[in-house]
């Protein structure tokens, strides 16, 4: 296989999802992961029409053994993995931080935290032992600070970017590139599952704005792992034009 090979997680929606198209145009090979069979196979059939080759692993990132069987399945050339892409991650609910549900926390957590480390810890060993690749964290401008009723979900996405400058420091010996991608407002389906399939409630999240899509992300992602090996993209904040911050938004009136 002489082609690079990318590794998305969450790669069946969203972010995730134009991560892996543009990364196929951009002549990769891809494991998609994700939870859904269906939905990871239809964007196979499409990645393999655009000349990529694919690989689709269904698991639950918040089940470490799940993940790490996942993981061993592959092939030995697809275990060389050159850019890992840590997008699965969710937000849920908006609630004060005492009136939060504690499912919803453990539901963000073991997916935007411990997901992502899995991840790590199995790909990243790899790496270092190649003294090539790149791994890149989608964190979120949640994690620069927080927001009203953002409590949990901004916690996890400051994790993110705790574990990225963390790695960052433990493969600095090495050629591997570390990069934490920070996104703002994006239209993507986030906010129907952050307020449990709420459509209107979602929608207003971007009304009066012009919101970012997956594909604004994705080419930022691409850029980074792009750069010349020298070149380390740490960190990177993208926010829609009419977006300042995690809670200043400018919106148009009706
Ligand atoms: C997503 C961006 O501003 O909705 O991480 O938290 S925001």
């Amino acid at each position: 296989m002489n082609k690079r090979i990318a590794m998305v997680t969450g790669a069946s929606s969203g972010i995730g999802r134009a991560c892996a198209e543009k990364f196929a145009q951009g002549g990769y090979n891809l494991i998609i992961t994700g939870r859904d069979t269906e939905k990871l196979h239809l964007l196979k059939e499409q990645l393999e029409a655009q000349g990529a080759t694919v690989q689709t692993l269904v698991f639950d990132i918040r089940h470490r053994e799940a993940a790490t069987t996942a993981f061993n399945s592959l092939p030995a050339e697809w275990k060389t993995v050159d850019v890992l892409i840590n997008n699965a991650g969710l937000a849920l609910g908006l609630e004060p931080e005492f009136e939060g549900n504690a499912e919803d926390w453990d539901a963000m957590i073991d997916t935007n935290i411990k997901g992502l480390l899995t991840m790590t810890r199995l790909v990243v060993p790899g790496m270092v032992e190649r003294n090539h690749g790149h791994v890149i964290n989608i964190g979120s401008v949640a994690g620069d600070a927080a927001y009203a009723g953002g409590n949990v979900y901004c916690a996890t996405k400051a994790a993110v970017k705790a574990l990225t400058d963390g790695l960052r420091i433990d493969v600095a010996h090495t050629a591997v590139r570390v990069t934490n991608i920070k996104p703002g407002l994006v239209q993507t389906n986030f906010s129907n599952v952050r307020f449990h399939g709420d459509e209107t409630r979602a929608d207003n999240v971007y009304k009066g704005i012009k919101p970012l899509t997956g594909t604004d992300i994705a080419d930022v992602v691409f850029y980074a792992a792009s750069a010349p090996e020298h070149v380390q993209i740490a960190e990177v904040l993208v926010l829609a034009t009419h977006q300042a911050s995690g809670s200043v938004v400018w919106r148009e009136k009706e």
